[in-house]
């Protein structure tokens, strides 16, 4: 079909949904590890629009949150040429493929995801049937494509592991159809935490927008909110620092972004401030950062390009996905079209 296509190398697949402000425990849990293994495998990157509308969205907000996420992976370093960037209802074989695995998927399984929990929670008054059901559609966006690896953050692995569950339910119960995917979960960063509520993970959809960095944040936002972050009394750095909540967070995000060790970042700083630290904290983050935000502005400047890059996208990801959906539905014996 097109070069990217004849492409044999093994999938690698990951998304995000496009809702709150992307942040940087995703750029560190799932972003910056799909621009670093993008060479070896054929990347696939999503954003999910179907999964956030398990939780109310503003339709305008949604509509341009959709295109914001998919430059900001540009940004990010994701090149579209060896790539397959797509928005994720522009290929109506998820919708299809979760409808079949909301068939081999159990309610106990559903009972136990976490996620789940955690969202019913916080929208207690909108707990509805696609939020129950949504590993389904996560199980769907990965068997689609025939997937190998898929890096994402911690809070995913049960996720993958029931999607694992899923595939290996079908494959006894006709024959071999999906690939069983790997998660891939990073040994640093996979948990950055919040910036406030030092024991909660960092979320992009946080009602209080001191617990986060956006990485469209401008520089002096992005002090102050480093200033801002809570740490313990101990005011100075010590060997211990990295197992303290909150202060051991900040020394694992200098890590990341500095490509060091921990433990590395402890000697470094050691007998230091908390404060002198997290001015040069500040300092790395605005070093990072703006460079990301002058490419995500030229891409947002350029919407003909963005969404030439989501169609060829789109398209070639409706090829992938057509492909396992005849296989699914031959298995389990609708007729094909045409010969009823
Ligand atoms: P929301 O608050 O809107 O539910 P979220 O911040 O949890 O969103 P998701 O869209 O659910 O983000 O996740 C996108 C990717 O980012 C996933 O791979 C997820 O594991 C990863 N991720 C999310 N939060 C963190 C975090 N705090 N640390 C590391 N990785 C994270
Ligand atoms: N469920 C994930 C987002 C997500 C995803 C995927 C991640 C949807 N489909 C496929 C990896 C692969 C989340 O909430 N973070």
């Amino acid at each position: 079909m097109n070069e990217v296509l004849k492409d044999k190398k093994p999938i690698l697949l990951s998304g995000i949904q496009p809702s709150g402000h992307l942040a940087l425990g995703n750029y560190v849990g799932a972003m910056r590890n799909w621009v670093q293994m993008q060479h070896d495998y054929l990347g696939i990157f999503m954003v999910v629009d179907m999964h956030a509308i398990t939780v109310r969205q503003k339709p305008a907000d949604l509509r341009n949150r959709c295109l914001s996420f998919a430059a900001q992976y540009l940004a990010a370093g994701v090149n579209p040429d060896d790539n397959v960037i797509f928005i994720q209802s522009h290929v109506p074989q998820h919708a299809e493929l979760a409808w079949v695995l909301n068939c081999y998927t159990y309610l106990g399984e559903l009972n136990r995801m976490t996620q789940f929990k955690d969202k019913s929670k916080r929208h207690d008054d909108n707990i509805n049937a696609g939020l129950y059901s949504y590993p389904a559609l996560m199980a769907a966006d990965i068997l689609l494509y025939q997937t190998d690896l898929v890096p994402v953050g911690a809070d995913q692995k049960q996720h993958l592991e029931l999607t694992r569950d899923i595939a290996n339910r079908f494959n006894n119960t006709y024959s071999p159809t999906f690939k069983v995917p790997e998660p891939f979960i990073p040994k640093a960063g996979a948990r950055i935490m919040s910036l406030q509520d030092i024991d909660k993970k960092m979320s992009k959809s946080d009602k209080n927008e001191n617990n986060y960095i956006s990485l469209l944040d401008p520089p002096d936002v992005l002090r102050r909110k480093i200033k801002r972050a809570v740490t313990d009394s101990a005011r100075e750095i010590t060997a211990e620092s990295l197992t303290q909540p909150g202060i051991g967070n900040l020394l694992s995000i200098f890590a990341v972004l500095n490509e060091l060790q921990p433990t590395e970042v402890v000697s470094r700083f050691e007998g230091q401030q908390y404060s002198g630290f997290k001015g040069e904290l500040a300092d790395s983050l605005v070093a990072f950062l703006e460079p990301f935000q002058d490419r995500y502005d030229k891409i947002m400047g350029d919407k003909s390009y963005l969404t030439s890059v989501l169609d060829e996208g789109a398209k070639r990801a409706r090829y992938m996905a057509s492909k396992t959906m005849s296989k699914v539905y031959r298995k389990i014996g609708f007729v094909p079209v045409g010969r009823s």
